[in-house]
């Protein structure tokens, strides 16, 4: 029979791009369609900026209730030297087997892309239907549905471009690094949950289908493969409001900052929460916003989990740089409410790592994206700013380890180009007013979420 509040567990993995995502759902699932939603959740969690967010859904969205997951013992030598959210990933997957009394009672589990291997066949064990939240580009689901068969085609050969079906070619150079190495952990876990998906009972993607028609289109009629479960694409899911009862954030330094300053005069850079940047090319890009001449504000990570990160800021980007930049530029460490920062009038063009909520942020708020990326999705995020028109992405900038660094001169040149470009705004705000038409009332991904909660409740 059909239930009136249908109970949904949903299980993020590691690490802010996982999570931000899925505690939008939740509010989106709770407030707007009428679910009664848990999530479940590792302690502690692997970076500061996680726990703290936790603790801020459940203060502000206490119709969310909170499930603890407690993991078995794992063993992480077996992994050395291997980023510490993809250890998590490994820890949770081994303890997917244990999951069977947080699922009691539930109508629907929706399980992080990063774990849907091995949970969707405990699910099916249970006989509860098992969605995946991708928690990327339709493009990157759609190279994670295809790479399997790809890898079987290809019979152990190197990894080139790849086509897919129905949306297009993915360069060789676009690649995530780790799909190269049929060992690395990252690629084991790729493998095996793009090839167990076909098996859940439908996806769920951040994008919508004006930012990415191709993909969510072939995905969908069955290009990418035959008979794949349903997908919905329900981006771009809302922020949380936190704002509720905690009036002290608005007052921080930056923003004072940001309100402060002219209409559209400020770049904003961020490279995303997980990895950090060489010392060398945190140098180079400080010269370049130096001499872009442009107002910034900076967001810089020098560690990858952020309880490490006790570096001197001054120290970092070199001598006196600090200084001088000094009322017009300002560097953080620490972690900013990034959704205000790119509501802000003030704000005029974002230098972004292109991590897949970023671009879905950038694109809610109309805001050009100077796309840097870095690894792991960012380059196929890269691509589909791009195409969409919400920013511009200079393919030969790379990082360290690959052709070298990014001089500051260049950066500065491309900062200013961009600054200057009417049509590359133009094509934002383009962009932000097809992410508002998808959903309000009746449009594509407001419709695609109703169907999904439609879904769970029969
Ligand atoms: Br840093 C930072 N404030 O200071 P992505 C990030 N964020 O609000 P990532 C802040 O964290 P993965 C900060 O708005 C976004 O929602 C940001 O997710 C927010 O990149 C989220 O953009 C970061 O997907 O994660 O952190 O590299 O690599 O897992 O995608």
């Amino acid at each position: 029979g059909s239930v009136a509040l249908p109970h949904v567990v949903l299980l993020p993995s590691a690490g802010m791009g996982h999570l931000v995502p899925f505690s939008r759902l939740a509010v989106a699932l709770t407030s707007g369609h009428g679910c009664d939603v848990s999530v479940a959740t590792v302690l502690p969690t692997v970076s500061s900026a996680e726990s703290a967010h936790l603790e801020a859904l459940f203060a502000a969205c206490p119709a969310v209730r909170r499930l603890d997951f407690h993991l078995a013992q794992f063993d992480a030598s077996e992994f050395p030297g291997a980023d510490p959210f993809f250890l998590r990933f490994e820890a949770m997957r081994r303890s997917a087997p244990l999951l069977g009394p947080l699922l009691a009672g539930a109508h629907a589990l929706v399980t992080d892309i990063a774990l849907a291997s091995v949970v969707i066949p405990v699910a099916k064990e249970l006989r509860l239907p098992c969605y995946v939240l991708f928690t990327a580009s339709a493009a990157m689901l759609s190279l994670c549905v295809h790479f399997p068969a790809y890898l079987d085609a290809s019979a152990g050969g190197p990894v080139g471009d790849v086509d897919i079906p129905g949306v297009y070619r993915i360069p060789k150079a676009s690649m995530p690094q780790a799909l190269h190495d049929p060992k690395h952990l990252f690629t084991r876990q790729f493998v095996a949950n793009g090839r167990e998906l076909a098996r859940s009972d439908g996806l769920l993607v951040n994008s919508f289908d004006a930012l990415e028609p191709e993909a969510i289109a072939a995905l969908q009629n069955g290009s990418v493969v035959a008979g794949f479960p349903p997908v919905f694409s329900v981006g771009p899911l809302a922020p949380v409001s936190f704002s509720a009862g905690e009036p002290a954030k608005s007052q921080s330094d930056y923003m004072r900052w940001l309100e402060a300053q002219p209409a559209r005069s400020v770049v904003y850079v961020s490279f995303g929460s997980r990895k950090a940047i060489s010392k060398d090319q945190l140098r180079e890009l400080a010269a370049g916003l130096e001499a872009s001449g442009h107002r910034f504000l900076w967001v810089v990570k020098s560690t990858v989990v952020d309880r490490d990160d006790d570096a001197d800021l001054g120290e970092l980007l070199g001598e006196g740089f600090l200084e001088r930049v000094q009322g017009r530029g300002m560097v953080t460490k620490g972690w900013v409410e990034q959704e205000e920062v790119l509501k802000q009038e003030s704000v005029g063009l974002f230098l972004s790592h292109c991590g897949w909520n970023s671009v879905t942020e950038a694109a809610a708020s109309g805001l050009p994206v100077l796309a840097w990326p870095r690894f792991g999705d960012q380059r196929v995020n890269a691509g589909v700013v791009a195409r969409s028109g919400l920013g511009l992405w200079v393919d030969s900038w790379s990082w360290e380890g690959e052709e070298g660094l990014v001089k500051g001169e260049e950066i500065a040149e491309k900062v200013r180009a961009v600054m200057a470009d009417e049509t590359a705004r133009k094509k934002a705000v383009g962009v932000r007013d097809a992410a508002a038409k998808a959903v309000a009332d009746s449009g594509t991904s407001y419709e695609n979420l109703a169907q999904f909660v439609q879904r769970c409740r029969d």
